[in-house]
Formats: structure tokens, sequence, C-alpha cells
């Protein structure tokens, strides 16, 4: 039977590229993300493969019911790709707005959080893998402390989790992608990575053999 990838952030950017290239390595991919119609027009265009649970990363509730629903669906997770995750126009401790810190941490902190919860008990059952969406932000101090440090917890918490994860036979990789061509950042950069790279190295991640465990992928644009 085919495998299961189940995505968060999956509506756009990196989390559609994987999708793709899911698909195409014929995986089966369960869609989270909070924008119905994009997780629709997903559904529509790659096909039985997929299936759309809307729903926000904030809410374990909703992440569990969708866990239980792509179970359900495909017969089983073999993988999870907590990559949902959201910056801030104006990223410095005082400058930026109060309620943005806020909502981002709750997304880039326990939204990650809450997602390898919900998925966790599902993955334990095909000893499978967990993918966090780091970010070079997270391996390096850059200026915009909030953000980065977001993605310094992703690290940490990869790295502890894929000493957890062995103790059943599960795997944890964190990838840390300098700047990618998504609708993440508006500033015009030339020489970014394609979500599409970043795809790749999930896959590499999710189908690397059981005995060889990724556990982090830094991946940076060349030029
Ligand atoms: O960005 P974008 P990326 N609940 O804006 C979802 C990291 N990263 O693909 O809910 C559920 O195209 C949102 O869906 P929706 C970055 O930190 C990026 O670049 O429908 N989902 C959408 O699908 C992030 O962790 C760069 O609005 C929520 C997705 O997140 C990851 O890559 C560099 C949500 C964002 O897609 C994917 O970002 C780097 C919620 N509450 C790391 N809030 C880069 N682009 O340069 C947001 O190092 N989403």
């Amino acid at each position: 039977a085919n495998k299961t990838l189940f995505i968060t952030g999956a509506s756009s950017g990196i989390g559609a590229a994987t999708a793709r290239a899911a698909v195409a390595g014929g995986w089966n991919v369960a869609l989270f993300a909070r924008s119905e119609d994009k997780l629709g027009a997903l559904v529509d265009e790659l096909g039985d493969a997929t299936l759309a649970l809307p729903g926000d990363v904030t809410d374990l509730s909703a992440l569990e019911d969708a866990v239980t629903r792509a179970e359900s669906h495909f017969g089983g997770i073999d993988a999870g790709f907590a990559n949902a995750g959201r910056g801030m126009k104006k990223a410095g401790t005082v400058e930026g707005d109060a309620d943005d810190m806020r909502g981002m941490v709750d997304v880039n902190v326990m939204g990650l959080l809450w997602t390898a919860r919900a998925v966790i008990p599902a993955l334990k059952k095909t000893k499978g893998t967990l993918v966090l969406t780091g970010s070079a932000a997270g391996r390096r101090h850059i200026s915009g402390s909030i953000y980065g440090a977001t993605k310094w917890f992703v690290h940490g918490y990869a790295g502890n989790m894929a000493e957890e994860m062995r103790e059943w036979g599960g795997r944890c990789t964190v990838i840390a992608p300098g700047m990618v061509d998504t609708p993440f950042f508006d500033e015009g950069k030339p020489d970014k990575l394609q979500p599409e790279d970043v795809a790749d190295a999930v896959m590499h991640a999710i189908t690397a053999d059981p005995r060889a465990a990724v556990r982090e992928i830094f991946l940076m644009p060349q030029n």
C-alpha cells in the first residue's frame, strides 16, 4: 500500500511543493492548513491521493481530529511534516506589534508542538518519521530577534525528539533552509531557493533507508 504523509502549512509554498513531490513519489498526502479554498484547489490538482483537512495548528483538538481522519482514510500515517509557520514584518522585541509577536510564537512554537503531539501516536504504529521546518535563522544569529528565536526552538526540539523517537524506532529530521521563494517573504532578493528544493529534502528524509536517520538538512541558495 502507498505510504501517507501528513503536512501542516500545506496550502502554500514549501508545504504545497512537498505535497506535489510526495504524490509524484507515490505517497498519499493529508493536507492541513487554514485556507480551505487553497487546499481544495490542491486536491483538484493532485486527486485521490490527497485529503483536505482545514484547521489551525494552534488548535490541538483540530489537529487530533485531522490525524484521526487521515489515518482512517488512508489506513495509517508514515510521516508527519510540521511545516506551518509565520513571520513578522518588524521582528524586534520593542518595535514589533505585540499581537503579531504572540501569534508568531503560538504558530511556530505551540503549533509545532501540537502537531507533534497529535501525529506521534500515529507514527508510533508505523515507526514513522517526523520532519520539522526549522530555518537557517535557527542555526545562526540574525537581526529580527523573535522569529529566529522561534526557529532555534524548533532545532532544539528536533534534536531531543530524534533521541526520544529512536526509543520506538521513529526518526526526527529538521530542515534548515535559507531564503525560499514563497509568499513568506515579500521582499525581492534575487537568489532564493525554490520550494521544490525543500520538498526534495523532505522526500529524502522520509524515504531514507530505515537504518539511516537524516537528522538535519541545512539548505542554502548557492548564488
Ligand atoms: O511560506 P508560505 P513558506 N495554522 O507563506 C500555514 C519556514 N521558512 O512555505 O493557514 C495552520 O507559503 C499557511 O497556511 P494557511 C517558515 O517559517 C521559510 O515559506 O492556509 N497553518 C501556509 O500553508 C514556515 O515554517 C523560509 O494560511 C498555518 C504556510 O503555513 C515554513 O518554512 C525560510 C497557520 C506558510 O506558507 C513554510 O513557509 C526558512 C496556522 N495558524 C524557513 N499559520 C522562506 N520562505 O524563506 C500559517 O528558513 N500556516
